[in-house]
């Protein structure tokens, strides 16, 4: 990989994977894209970023030739609670972003990297440690769409070779860039507000199992990913990966070992509820281990002392 673009960079995973991409390959070899500027932001001031919607597709051919890339990163997706509320819209943005970008890896013959998530699994998927090979009849937006994408992503690899490489990814927490419209963001909103309030009152359900994942080795898995021998890989779109699987109290109580006075009540969002319920309480990440050599570096305790730390660092 020589020449990167990534779509929305300036989303949850885009914004720190480009400055881990920006260190390790150069920042003039990153080209950080995303639907609109924001003045100021350290990936707009420093280094190649370009405004792109993903949705139109001569934009798409015109930056990847302008800056000759030999990868795409395809981020920039709407995640499941926005598209449960806007269905057509996410279908529009995220296949049709994922098709205009898969053209122009085609065309150019560049590498190409899209997340899945576990939102590709649904009710009839084995709950527990699910598969990497299993059913998938997700009942959401979301979901219809990540399943159509591995397809898509596994088509053009067939039919013409193009070197497409996928991760489902578990709920992703990080303290730079706050996620937006996901149902696993309970799990970021949580950290914020123990800082400054001591309290935090969770949309989502006590019981209520999701893999997560710390944004460092979400990073490093794509990077890691993108950078494996092909020869290696009996997969492509999409591998599962997590690093741990908790539910709202696990990792309240995990907070409390650092704010002991904090406390968590619930105010259930019966969309969100829903779309969770829908999902695996754990994956089995075995295939990216087996093929790549995929590693968690963070646990819940490790993640946890991490984030406060950094977001006390933040002024949060
Ligand atoms: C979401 N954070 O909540 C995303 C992710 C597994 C969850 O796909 O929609």
């Amino acid at each position: 990989m020589k020449k990167i673009l990534v779509t929305g960079a300036l989303g949850q995973i885009g914004t720190e994977l480009v400055v881990k991409m920006r260190d390790i390959y150069g920042i003039d070899n990153i080209i950080a894209t995303n639907r609109s500027r924001r003045e100021g932001h350290e990936l707009v001031e420093n280094g190649i970023f370009e405004e792109l919607d993903v949705v139109d597709a001569n934009k798409v051919h015109e930056l990847c030739k302008k800056h000759n890339v030999d990868t795409i990163i395809h981020m920039a997706a709407l995640l499941s609670a926005t598209a449960e509320n806007n269905p057509l819209m996410a279908w529009n943005i995220n296949m049709g972003g994922l098709i205009n970008t898969l053209e122009v890896a085609r065309e150019m013959n560049c590498k190409f990297f899209t997340p899945s998530s576990i939102g590709a699994f649904g009710p009839s998927s084995p709950k527990d440690k699910t598969p990497q090979d299993t059913i998938q009849r997700p009942t959401t937006m979301y979901g219809v769409n990540k399943v159509a994408g591995e397809l898509l992503c596994d088509y053009y690899f067939h039919k013409f070779g193009v070197d497409t490489r996928g991760l489902r990814f578990p709920g992703l927490i990080s303290y730079t860039q706050a996620p937006g419209g996901g149902t696993t963001d309970y799990a970021v909103h949580i950290f914020y507000d123990a800082i400054k309030h001591k309290k935090y009152t969770s949309y989502i359900n006590k019981g209520t199992f999701m893999d997560m994942m710390y944004m460092p080795d979400a990073v490093n898995s794509i990077i890691d990913l993108m950078e494996a021998d092909p020869a290696k890989l009996k997969h492509r779109n999409a591998f599962n990966v997590t690093a741990m699987s908790f539910d709202p109290e696990g990792i309240a109580s995990e907070i409390r070992k650092h704010i002991p006075e904090f406390t968590m009540d619930y105010n259930v969002d019966p969309m969100r509820q829903a779309i969770a319920d829908s999902w695996p309480n754990s994956i089995d990440p075995t295939a990216a281990r087996e093929e790549w050599g995929f590693k968690a570096d963070y646990d819940l305790s490790k993640m946890t002392i991490d984030m406060l730390e950094k977001l006390k660092e933040k002024g949060i």
